[in-house]
């Protein structure tokens, strides 16, 4: 289900650009606009659900597929073997902007930790 007031719905459907780095039928990788890292891909499911939380709920194998795909982006990206980190921001406390659940793949760096 896309919903029109949603930034990454629109991503997916095309009406907003992104530098797309992966797809499969259900889920879509794309450059981050403001990287934090050499490599900042986010994976978004095609279908809008808000939060993690809420997806582990509803489609935990969809969950699942976007974790396999962060990995693949690390390997794509070269970063695999140093090592990367997933994060999946929850709530607003934790610095979720965009409620269209998305994993953001971070590496090529040193990644500190805790983090901030
Ligand atoms: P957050 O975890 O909800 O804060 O992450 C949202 C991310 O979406 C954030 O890192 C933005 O830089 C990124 N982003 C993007 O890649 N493309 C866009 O058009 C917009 C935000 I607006």
């Amino acid at each position: 289900m896309t919903q029109h007031d949603c930034l990454f719905c629109k991503i997916v459907s095309g009406d907003v650009p992104a530098t797309v780095v992966r797809e499969s039928a259900r889920t879509l990788a794309f450059r981050d606009i403001n990287p934090q890292a050499p490599t900042h891909v986010l994976v978004i499911p095609k279908e809008h659900h808000p939060t993690a939380a809420e997806l582990a709920a509803s489609d935990g194998d969809l969950l699942a597929e976007i974790v396999r795909e962060a990995h693949e982006v690390a390997v794509d990206d070269g970063v695999a073997g140093t090592g990367y980190r997933v994060v999946f921001n929850t709530g607003p406390g934790a610095g979720q902007t965009v409620f269209h659940v998305h994993a953001h793949v971070l590496g090529g760096r040193g990644l500190n930790w805790p983090p901030g």
